[in-house]
């Protein structure tokens, strides 16, 4: 639908391939990864720190895989304007089910290449960037995304890590609860930066750093960090998340020091697509479960799909998803004119206001979905031996990491007000909205806010703001 002739040919004959490799290879590998999770090993044979992430060969497969296909890449090829990041997010759509979550390396890989772009300034930072959209799977990198710490993963600005200068250079001491995933070659991690004052005030810093330093000293090889174990997690358990204490971690600066709320939020708001486009796929693999399951399922005199009661369920989980894939597609579109310097004023503003909205939407509406899915299966759905209920469990994590639903509700108030969101619904200029339905939602939040009620409705606003745009939204016949 917004695809011109000769970029829906490019970009779909792209998608077909992709396709293909999603239910062959890609899905074989993932699931030979599911069968054998990650180990950490800290100690080798001779009782020398080593902190060996042990992964089956698939996991490098996959990631082999997303090289050579450009899963990161295809975003940033700029002379295609805006519909390199829809073609890039499309193979995403392809990829993330057939994955076992590689797909959350490749979004930090994805944030950190876009902030390495916009603000990497030394030669390590410009040689990441080529090694971060390389399709070369020899060059490949992928990035971490080091923020959370014992304090917490919403209120960053409880982090402890702290940065010092060692001579010229910047090392990191502190811990990291939540890393994901620690296969990574380079992390990005916000950090305190050394006293500015005499106060000892550190404000927030962004930092660079790579995960392997053998110079640093460690008979790990690693540069200044220590693995001290990998999480137990309800789900996405194919995924190597370390908790780290960093001990002396050699890092650099990105841009001057200070702004590191700021600087992340550029890799943030890449990430939060990556989570809305994985959520959609996500419960497309799974509905696609179900319907498969309800052709050959009998079940009193008929086949279930005949059964007018899971009909009409089923019809209206998979509007439920229509929607979310309307609204995701119609951001990430966005979102590569907004990249590309092509998009409107208006068209900034929105996006920035839609990205959690984005995020917070798709990942409560994949829960849901994949818990009927689970329930359309019965017993079957309960059991671990199909695949929906490891998708049901690796569901509730999209709406936890990259900042739960009320943070992100909260920020959506924020950019809100701060990008005048009134007057941007009312000018219908980048989407045709409904005036009762506009008039509605603006009094609803005037009445809010005269009342000091807004943050205790946030997150129902942003169900309501979500609704209204979804609802100007349709597929084309
Ligand atoms: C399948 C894909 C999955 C990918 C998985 C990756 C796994 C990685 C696991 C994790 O690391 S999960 C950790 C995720 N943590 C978060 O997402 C943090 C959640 N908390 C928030 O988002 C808070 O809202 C926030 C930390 C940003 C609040 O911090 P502050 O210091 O109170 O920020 P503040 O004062 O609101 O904003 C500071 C500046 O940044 C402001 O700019 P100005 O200084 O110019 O006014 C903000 O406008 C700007 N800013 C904040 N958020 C922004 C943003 N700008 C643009 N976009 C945003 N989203």
């Amino acid at each position: 639908m917004r695809l011109p002739a000769d970029e829906f040919l490019k970009t779909g004959a792209h998608m077909e391939h992709c396709a293909n490799l999603s239910l062959g290879p890609w899905w074989t590998w993932a699931e030979e990864v599911e069968h054998s999770p990650p180990e950490h090993i800290p100690f080798d044979s001779f009782g020398r720190r080593c902190d060996v992430i042990r992964t089956h060969g698939s996991w490098d497969q996959l990631k082999r895989a997303a090289a050579v296909e450009g899963i990161v890449a295809t975003a940033y090829d700029r002379s295609r304007g805006a519909f390199a990041r829809l073609h890039q997010m499309g193979l995403l759509f392809l990829f993330h089910p057939s994955s076992s979550f590689f797909s959350c390396p490749l979004a930090m890989t994805d944030g950190a290449a876009k902030v390495m772009e916009l603000l990497g300034t030394t030669p390590r930072q410009k040689q990441a960037f080529k090694n971060l959209t390389s399709r070369d799977p020899q060059m490949f990198w992928t990035s971490g995304q080091w923020m959370t710490e014992k304090t917490g993963g919403s209120d960053v600005s409880l982090s402890r890590t702290e940065a010092n200068w060692e001579g010229t250079e910047l090392r990191l001491t502190g811990e990291k609860w939540f890393t994901s995933a620690i296969t990574a070659d380079m992390a990005l991690m916000l950090a305190r930066g050394p006293a500015v004052d005499e106060s000892g005030h550190r404000e927030l810093c962004l930092f660079y750093g790579e995960i392997r330093e053998p110079a640093v000293g460690l008979a790990s090889g690693l540069n200044g960090l220590t693995v001290k174990r990998l999480k137990n997690k309800l789900g996405t358990r194919a995924l190597p998340t370390a908790e780290l204490s960093l001990e002396g971690m050699r890092v650099e600066s990105v841009g001057e020091l200070g702004q590191g709320v700021k600087k992340i939020s550029t890799l943030l708001n890449i990430t939060r697509m990556y989570n809305s486009v994985c959520a959609i796929s996500h419960m497309k693999r799974a509905l696609d479960w179900l319907e498969g399951y309800a052709e050959v399922r009998t079940v009193f005199g008929k086949k279930l799909k005949e059964q007018p009661l899971f009909r009409r369920n089923f019809e209206q989980l998979q509007k439920v998803y229509t929607d979310c894939f309307l609204l995701t597609f119609e951001t990430s579109y966005l979102l590569g004119r907004d990249e590309c310097g092509e998009a409107t004023d208006e068209e900034r503003r929105f996006l920035r206001i839609l990205t959690p909205i984005v995020k917070l939407y798709t990942a409560k509406r994949c829960v849901q979905v994949c818990s009927e899915v689970v329930e359309g299966f019965g017993g079957l759905g309960y059991i671990e031996d199909f695949p929906v209920a490891r998708f049901y469990r690796d569901a509730q994590v999209f709406s936890i990491w990259e900042g739960t639903t009320s943070v992100l509700a909260l920020d959506f108030l924020r950019a809100f007000q701060k990008e005048n969101g009134g007057e941007l619904l009312r000018s219908q200029k980048v989407f045709s909205l409904p005036s009762s339905g506009v008039q509605n939602f603006l009094q609803e939040m005037a009445t809010l806010s005269a009342n000091d009620g807004l943050a205790e409705e946030a997150v129902n606003l942003a169900f309501e703001f979500a609704s209204l745009i979804t609802g100007s939204l349709v597929l084309p016949a």
